[in-house]
């Protein structure tokens, strides 16, 4: 039985429900930046360890950042992105390479 002081419903009916509700949730990206003192070795051990990409792949990556200064490592949620680029600030200052990582929202 309904409350005799209960408020008028004001929110739309579940067909009417749009996009606002219904959204992926937002990702970032990991971008890896070049430096002149990181081996490429250790930029490729990161991809596939990190970034769980084939050697081949990571190669691939490591010589787009090498030649333009930055590129794409993957998508993620927002948590993980942040977890990988700590992984690889932290593993890189670990063997003494000035390696950075940022985030990017997309
Ligand atoms: N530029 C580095 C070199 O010539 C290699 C490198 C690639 C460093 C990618 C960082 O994110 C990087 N040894």
């Amino acid at each position: 039985q309904a409350m005799a002081d209960e408020p008028p419903k004001t929110g739309r009916s579940v067909l009417e429900k749009t996009r606002a509700e219904t959204r992926e949730p937002d990702r970032y990206s990991v971008i890896l930046l070049n430096d002149d003192y990181t081996t490429m070795e250790f930029v490729v051990e990161v991809l596939k360890h990190v970034f769980r990409k084939s050697e081949e792949e990571s190669t691939h990556i490591m010589l787009n950042v090498h030649h333009t200064g930055v590129g794409v490592c993957g998508l993620y949620p927002f948590e993980i992105a942040e977890t990988k680029v700590d992984m690889v600030h932290s593993i890189a200052r670990e063997k003494g390479f000035p390696l950075k990582s940022t985030l990017e929202r997309e």
